[in-house]
């Protein structure tokens, strides 16, 4: 390996959002500026909602101001109440959005291997208050979710998908938007498609569309008729504008992530002690959005809190996704399904989790630096 082990000039930050050419972007704008129509149901939104229903191969979807009022505006759609069973080992906002909606977070414990809800254990959690399952296609992995719609078909719940890191995911040729009652997915800067801030839900039944689209707007109808209590999600023009052209960067950068990762892969084939989170199992089209390490600090010889903070003193950015576990938030905590005995494997795994900078324009070079940096930490906990 040619990876020398200096430390790095410039930051390396787990991500860097991608960005279109400047003038490709500005034509647009001058169109809105032409326009002078600035959100509410614009042209730029009606394209960029059409383009991604054919790019995420959905039936349907709506476009929202970001990923965590999508998601408030899912659970709204399914009418989520009393409990709804979801994983702890995800981003702050899966959960606060059942709170959001006044509904009881249970969670339930991960597949070690997926990191994903294990549906295994879903069933034993259900109570006469479960209307749900919230599940997250956790680093763009899909769920079982052949074995999670089998439970809430039988118990008759709703599924909702927080499918924010797996834009561009396929099982077996089918867009991971189509499964369960609708997926939401996240359009925020450090995604591999993103509208600096912004988000989507999608569904099956394009049914659900008009219902979708009223909660998202106040609830209102026309001038005169408001039909429920809305919130504002609406994606602005300038938004969608971003979006209509970055979707047009999309392949080249998950190609040059692919690259990344098979760099990372033949540097850090057999390392003792360090697992590569398989992001492309057969029959999966993979979204690249993260790859993600497990360091069992044993057989490495140092844990991976140390590697985490040694890696700062190389200017190497990377993050603890997802450390501490939603069950260990205060606001939570006190819930009888957080207590780590019914969460073994979250907890296990959220301590073994690093997230690797990730994205294109990382050149290989930078990537075997980056690998050679970590090898040295090897054993570095016994040596201290
Ligand atoms: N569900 C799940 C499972 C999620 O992961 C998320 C969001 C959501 C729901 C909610 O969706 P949104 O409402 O956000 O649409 C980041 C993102 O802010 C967040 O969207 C994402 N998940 C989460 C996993 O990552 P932070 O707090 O780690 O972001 P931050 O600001 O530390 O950024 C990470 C790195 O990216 C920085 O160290 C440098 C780089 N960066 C970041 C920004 C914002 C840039 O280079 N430029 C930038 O503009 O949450």
């Amino acid at each position: 390996m040619s990876g020398s082990s200096r430390p790095f000039v410039d930051p390396v930050y787990v991500t860097r959002p991608v960005l279109p050419n400047l003038s490709a972007f500005t034509e647009r704008l001058r169109d809105i500026w032409d326009s002078r129509w600035l959100t509410n149901n614009g042209e730029q939104h009606k394209l960029l909602e059409d383009r991604l229903r054919s790019f995420l191969r959905v039936p349907s979807l709506s476009l929202f101001n970001n990923g965590t009022i999508a998601l408030i505006v899912a659970c709204q759609s399914q009418r989520l109440s009393g409990e709804v069973i979801t994983t702890p080992f995800t981003f702050p906002a899966t959960p606060h959005v059942l709170s959001w909606n006044n509904v009881r977070p249970v969670f339930c414990d991960i597949d070690p291997i997926t990191m994903n809800i294990d549906p295994k254990r879903i069933e034993l959690m259900i109570t006469a208050q479960t209307t749900g399952i919230l599940a997250v296609h956790v680093f763009g992995t899909p769920c079982d979710v052949g074995a999670i719609q089998e439970i809430a078909d039988r118990y008759r719940l709703r599924v909702v998908y927080d499918a924010a890191h797996a834009f561009g995911v396929e099982i077996d040729g089918q867009g991971i938007g189509t499964f369960g009652d609708v997926s939401m997915f996240s359009f925020h800067a450090t995604k591999l498609f993103h509208t600096a801030e912004g988000g989507a839900l999608t569904f099956r039944d394009p049914d659900q569309k008009p219902h979708i689209d009223l909660l998202k707007n106040f609830g209102i109808r026309d001038e005169e008729m408001v039909m429920m209590p809305g919130i504002n999600g609406k994606m602005n023009e300038l938004q969608a504008a971003l979006g209509l052209v970055l979707l047009e960067c999309v392949e080249d950068e998950r190609a040059k992530r692919k690259s990344v990762l098979e760099t990372y892969r033949a540097c850090l084939k057999d390392v003792n002690g360090l697992s590569l989170v398989a992001v492309d199992p057969p029959g999966i089209t993979p979204s690249y959005q993260y790859f993600v390490l497990r360091i069992n600090e044993e057989d490495f010889g140092c844990s991976r809190d140390q590697v985490y903070r040694d890696f700062k003193q190389y200017n190497v950015m990377t993050r603890k996704y997802f450390y501490p576990l939603c069950s260990e938030y205060d606001c939570y905590r006190h819930l009888p399904s957080s207590h780590p005995s019914g969460l073994p494997e979250a907890h296990r795994v959220a301590r073994e989790v690093l997230a690797m900078p990730f994205y294109g324009g990382l050149t290989a070079d930078d990537v075997e630096r980056i690998c050679t940096i970590l090898k040295g930490f090897r054993g570095a906990g016994k040596r201290r």
